[in-house]
């Protein structure tokens, strides 16, 4: 993809501290994209390690490539949200940095979004054979089903980071911290389907996680309160323009 070209589709990856990750994904995203006009947004969520360094040096030969900073980091979602504005495509697809997520899957979530269209307006990867410890996926487990239960989402799993949506769509979604681990629900909220891909993880390639279960636990309570709240309120009127007489 030449700079000067539009992509269709832009990858945004939010990273802190991820150094060690950052060159061999760039180069997976590119390839499982080869083909298409693609771009690659890294958020850099206030990294402290060499992640910037890291990203800067393969920005030289990889024109697609693109680093956003936050100056102090503001979290996951502030990252996601700062990548899909910068972003110049109409579709954006995410992922985690840390090696987790295959980009391989990038083209079955962006076909999928493409059949859907216009009605669906996002597309969740599902893990299977999961990778986590057993502690960290019965954590997960539970979530998962609290929030089923609460939400009705119709979503097995929302922790997966691979995602594809429409970046108007997400950029419309009422923002909050947190907003990242409730897509499907936010995203049915404003009219639209839910599509699913099963997408196979794989273990962090380097580095450590940045959650402990308590950071998780206790917002992720208030984050589902607030979100039930917000379905509650929903008001989605069905807007239809008059055409003007023609005589
Ligand atoms: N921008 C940003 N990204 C984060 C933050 N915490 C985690 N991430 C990224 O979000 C993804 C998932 O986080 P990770 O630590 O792997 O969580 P885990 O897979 O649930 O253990 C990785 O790409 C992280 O770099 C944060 O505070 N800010
Ligand atoms: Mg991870």
């Amino acid at each position: 993809m030449s700079d000067a070209n539009t992509p269709a589709v832009s990858v945004v990856v939010p990273v802190r501290n991820e150094a060690g990750n950052v060159a061999p994904l760039v180069a997976e995203i590119a390839a499982a994209l080869a083909g298409r006009a693609f771009e690659i947004v890294y958020v850099n969520d206030g990294s402290s390690d060499g992640t910037e360094a890291e990203l800067v040096a393969l920005m030289r030969e990889r024109p697609y490539l693109r680093q956003i900073r936050h100056q102090v980091s503001c979290g996951q979602s502030s990252a996601v949200r700062s990548g899909v504005a910068a972003a110049r495509a109409p579709v954006c697809v995410t992922l985690d940095g840390d090696g987790q997520n295959d980009p391989a899957f990038i083209p079955a979530l962006l076909n999928e979004l493409a059949a859907g269209a216009p009605r669906v307006g996002l597309i969740a990867g599902q893990r299977v054979g999961r990778q986590a410890t057993g502690f960290k996926k019965l954590q997960s487990r539970i979530a998962n089903a609290v929030r089923g239960a609460v939400l009705r989402d119709g979503t097995r799993d929302t922790g997966c980071g691979l995602k594809a949506f429409r970046r108007d769509v997400f950029l419309a979604l009422p923002f909050f911290d947190g907003l990242h681990r409730f897509l499907p629900a936010l995203v049915r909220r404003e009219g639209y389907d839910i599509g699913y891909v099963d997408v196979v993880d794989r273990p962090r390639r380097a580095g450590m996680s940045n959650y402990g279960m308590w950071d998780r636990l206790w917002v992720g309570i208030l984050d589902l309160i607030g979100v039930w709240w917000l379905i509650r309120r929903r008001n989605l009127p069905r807007v239809l323009e008059v055409k003007r007489n023609a005589d």
